[in-house]
């Protein structure tokens, strides 16, 4: 045995395992893999390099921070596959150009904020910051019905279909102020959306109040994710960062790192000990039923705040700044990240009843508080009893198992930790194969990691993310992949492809174009049938036209210089990735018509002349002759 394996041996298990040289050495010196726990099923590591046109077994769906789009990956190839624009533009689709997405991103804003965008020259917000997707859930595991997800920078929340992947609702949430904490209700489904609002403002924020964080608050919301209503809010004490759920549909849970309501950085960290928020879901209910509750801009709120002694909420004392919270899929374990502790504080949701019946001291609830490493931020969990957590200042996940810190915690002698493993650099979320679902099945695990530094070719000073692909199937860790991502992807989930079943080509009748079918009918216009036409309507003109590779049915088509001109675009073609696209050349006009999608786009015709619009989605070998023009007749003078 060589003097570097000896010294590795007698390293730490920190310092053994978690370093990939010593697994080098001992892998090419022939130590092997038994030694390194490499198992059968860590060959599964091999998977990750998929042949040409083999499909993943996973759909990986991955936030994208301030890019504000959704995005999905192909796990674990962690190829992406598509994006999918929600708080964003998006120059391919035309995402906040079209009619379809306007009407999605303008409808569900307050009216104070219409008028706020409307002063400054806008209908709707250009920009969101996307932490938190998560998919809807029926009895504890993922139903493949919609994605939700948050947006920090604008206060909204947003829904995806998972039938065509694209954003059908966008609401903004009154009263609370930027959303970051969300997830959906585990059961008996979504249900609620439970969404936080992280930062502390006056409850009715309209300046009369300004520098005076006494009567500061925040906001906890539950979205029914039907309707895409606000179901009902809490006024809480503290602030709010994540959020989850128990699989029992009683509680919900919400991290606080300033319960010191402070407004700088060191009073929000003077205490050493912040809290975590229990909300007694069916004590709200029924006071919402009851008609005890304050309305505020249209919401119902109730106030669980400590010192309205309700029977709202409870708050669990927890070292120290807590950021993340994870339902484990034992449906009993909710586990609260420690940050600047380091520790994670173990709940036993089985405890939680006594808090509000018996007046039982909140830390009752706490079964473990494992000492992990430094920095713990969220963790994420196999189908074996073990948690996976990230340690942002160590750049490190930890693996633990929960019943040995339970016994640790009771006084046995026993180390929950079971692995440590490097991962590049200074992780925030982590996520695991169907590992937020009761059917977690401990195959893969992704480290979200802030910095990538040296990890890829210098690409200037702003660098990507790097999201380390992680083989939990063994009894050791092991780093298989590094996937860069840009800017910045804070959470993912990993679904397994049984559960997700998009369609190909629109349904006809689909609900996205409901305005413009309308509108067709009040024209008389078929949208179902080869209809070229050009409604005049005063100084506004529609312009019906299909589309069929690699025709436009339109060649041409006249408006007047100051008409308001709408483009409605039919694709009648029918054919699995037959997209076709609308550009108006030099209008700052593009969109995507999906295969049997209607969309649309309208503009104000203020250039005279000769122009050319085209399809702008590669769609046939003719794709090139895929154009029209548009005569836009000069005003008389
Ligand atoms: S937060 Cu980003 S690393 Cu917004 Cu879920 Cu923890
Ligand atoms: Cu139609 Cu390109």
């Amino acid at each position: 045995m060589s003097e570097e394996i000896k010294k590795g041996l007698s390293m730490t298990r920190r310092g053994m395992l978690g370093a990939t040289a010593t697994g080098a050495v001992l892998a090419t010196t022939g130590v092997g893999g038994s030694m390194l726990g490499a198992t059968p099923a860590q060959a599964a590591g091999a998977k990750v390099n998929l042949a040409p046109g083999e499909l993943d077994e996973y759909y990986g769906f991955w936030s994208s921070g301030q890019t504000g789009e959704l995005r999905i990956l192909g796990m674990p190839s962690m190829r992406e596959l598509m994006r999918v624009p929600v708080f964003n533009r998006c120059s391919a689709t035309g995402w906040g150009q079209t009619n379809e997405s306007l009407k999605i991103l303008t409808e569900g804003l307050l009216p104070e904020t219409k008028e706020f965008l409307a002063a400054n020259g806008k209908v709707t917000y250009d920009n969101g910051d996307l932490h938190h997707p998560h998919m809807s859930f029926t009895d504890g595991t993922y139903d493949g019905r919609y994605l939700f997800m948050n947006d920090k920078a604008n206060t909204r929340v947003a829904r995806v279909r998972c039938d065509v992947m694209k954003t059908d609702k966008i609401i903004e949430i009154p009263n609370a102020h930027d959303i970051h904490g969300l997830r959906p209700q585990k059961f008996p489904r979504t249900g609620y959306v439970f969404a936080n609002g992280e930062h502390e403002a006056p409850l009715v924020n309209d300046g009369k109040i300004l520098d005076d964080p006494s009567q500061y608050v925040n906001i906890f919301t539950a979205i029914d994710g039907d309707e895409m209503e606000v179901a009902w809010q809490v006024i809480v004490s503290g602030n709010l960062d994540n959020t989850d759920c128990d699989y029992q549909g009683k509680y919900a849970f919400s991290t606080s790192y300033n319960s010191e309501m402070g407004v700088n950085l060191s009073e929000m960290t003077e205490n050493e000990m912040d809290h975590v928020v229990v909300f007694n879901i069916k004590a709200i209910e029924e006071a919402i039923a009851a008609g005890n509750y304050q309305e505020l801009k249209g919401a119902k709120v109730v106030d669980g705040r400590k010192e309205a002694k309700s029977n709202f909420t409870r708050y669990i004392p927890i070292p120290n700044s807590p950021h993340g919270v994870n339902a484990a899929p034992d449906k009993r374990h909710i586990c609260i990240n420690g940050k600047l502790s380091p520790t994670v504080s173990v709940i036993d949701v089985q405890k939680l009843d006594a808090l509000f019946t018996d007046g039982a001291d909140e830390r009752s609830a706490i079964v473990a508080e494992p000492q992990l490493g430094l920095g713990p931020l969220h963790t994420a969990f196999d189908n074996k009893g073990n948690a996976y957590t990230t340690l942002f200042l160590d750049s490190q996940v930890v693996k633990w198992n929960i019943e040995d810190a339970i016994a640790a915690f009771a006084g046995k002698d026993v180390d929950p930790i079971k692995d440590k493993v490097d991962v590049h650099y200074q992780p925030g979320h982590n996520s695991t194969s169907m590992g937020e679902t009761s059917e977690a099945d401990g195959k893969w695990l992704i480290s979200m990691n802030k910095f990538s530094k040296d990890r890829f070719l210098n690409v200037g000073p702003l660098k990507p993310e790097n999201e380390q692909l992680i083989d939990i199937s063994g009894d050791k860790m092991k780093v298989v992949h590094d996937g860069p991502t840009f800017a910045e992807p804070h959470d993912s989930i990993i679904v397994h492809r049984s559960k997700v079943n998009p369609v190909d080509v629109w349904d006809r009748n689909d609900p996205m174009w409901a305005d413009a079918r309308a509108q067709a009918e009040v024209d008389g216009i078929d949208l179902d049938d080869w209809q070229d036409t050009v409604i005049r309507d005063g100084n506004k003109v529609r312009v019906y036209m299909s589309s069929q590779a690699p025709n436009f049915a339109l060649e041409q088509f006249s408006v007047k210089q100051g008409d308001e001109v709408t483009v409605i675009v039919t694709n009648l073609d029918d054919i699995d990735d037959l997209t076709h696209g609308f550009c108006m050349a030099n209008f700052g006009v593009a969109m995507e018509i999906g295969p049997q999608a209607t969309a649309s786009v309208t503009f104000v015709a203020e250039r005279p002349g000769v122009h050319w619009f085209y399809c702008q989605w590669f769609c046939h070998a003719l794709h090139m002759e895929m154009r029209g023009r548009m005569f836009v007749e000069p005003r008389e003078a």
